[in-house]
């Protein structure tokens, strides 16, 4: 893919996402690689920038088993989160925003100072001064949720919106923890804290690892989405959308 090409399909998605308008996926028209797949999205991205939408984090993806089989990949990704995606607590958001909106139960990171480099287990505490539990909405751009990983990737992995709940010690261990998607007081899936590369922390690490390759920094107060335990549920107008981690608390929004 040349430049032109990869200024193109992140026109094509900017407009997806601003208008709530599926698209056919790219990689049908045209075969392209993971390179060029992040190339777009930052392009894509850029593109919100300069509209005025501020960065505010990261999320990982694919970082469970539930996830990768329930979509067909085998591949960890990275996406950028903006404020225009943040959803108060227990706050509502519009299904008129979204094509075929998802949820996912997630942990949240608060980045506590600069991450420049690749930060290792023994040290990542240090880098983070809160773990709060999450949720995230996913919308892929791509007509019926379906796609490669190098066109997920392209669609800023199905970045769509995110809640987080109440902050919590950064201290708060988090091996083994139960964690329940709950969509209208019915529990729809249940996971395991584990169930992200063995420890949620794994998550963190693996965004510091992605931001040295890339030569990104991930600036203080930046959000780290750790990716979902379960595999994500589609939503319905009038949802009361809540997610429950043992240890850490609760989240919740509405979508009306
Ligand atoms: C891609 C986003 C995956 C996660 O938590 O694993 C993701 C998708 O499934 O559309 O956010
Ligand atoms: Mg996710």
């Amino acid at each position: 893919m040349n430049n032109k090409e990869i200024l193109k399909f992140a026109t094509v998605l900017d407009k997806a996402a601003a208008e709530a308008k599926a698209i056919s996926q790219i990689s049908k028209e045209i075969p392209f690689s993971e390179a060029e797949a992040y190339a777009i999205q930052f392009a894509s991205m850029q593109k919100r920038f300069e509209r005025g939408e501020q960065f505010i984090g990261l999320k990982m993806g694919f970082t469970s088993k539930a996830k990768m089989e329930q979509m067909g990949v085998h591949d960890m990704i990275w996406g950028i989160l903006t404020d225009k995606m943040l959803i108060e607590a227990n706050g509502s958001t519009s299904m008129s925003k979204y094509i075929h909106p998802r949820a996912e139960p997630e942990l949240c990171f608060l980045v506590k100072e600069d991450i420049e480099q690749q930060i290792d287990a023994k040290d990542i505490t240090q880098y983070i001064e809160g773990i709060a539990p999450a949720l995230e909405i996913i919308d892929s751009r791509y007509e019926q949720f379906k796609f490669s990983l190098e066109d997920v990737i392209a669609d800023n992995c199905s970045s769509s919106g995110l809640v987080v709940g109440e902050w919590q010690a950064v201290d708060t261990p988090l091996k083994n923890l139960n964690i329940n998607l709950i969509i209208d007081d019915k529990q729809v899936q249940t996971g395991n804290s584990d169930a992200i590369l063995g420890n949620p922390w794994e998550s963190v690490i693996a965004a510091t690892r992605l931001a040295s390759k890339y030569e990104w920094k991930i600036p203080k107060g930046s959000l780290i989405m750790a990716g979902a335990a379960t595999p994500a549920v589609y939503l319905e107008p009038g949802n009361v959308v809540k997610v429950e981690i043992e240890n850490l608390g609760e989240a919740s929004f509405s979508i009306l």
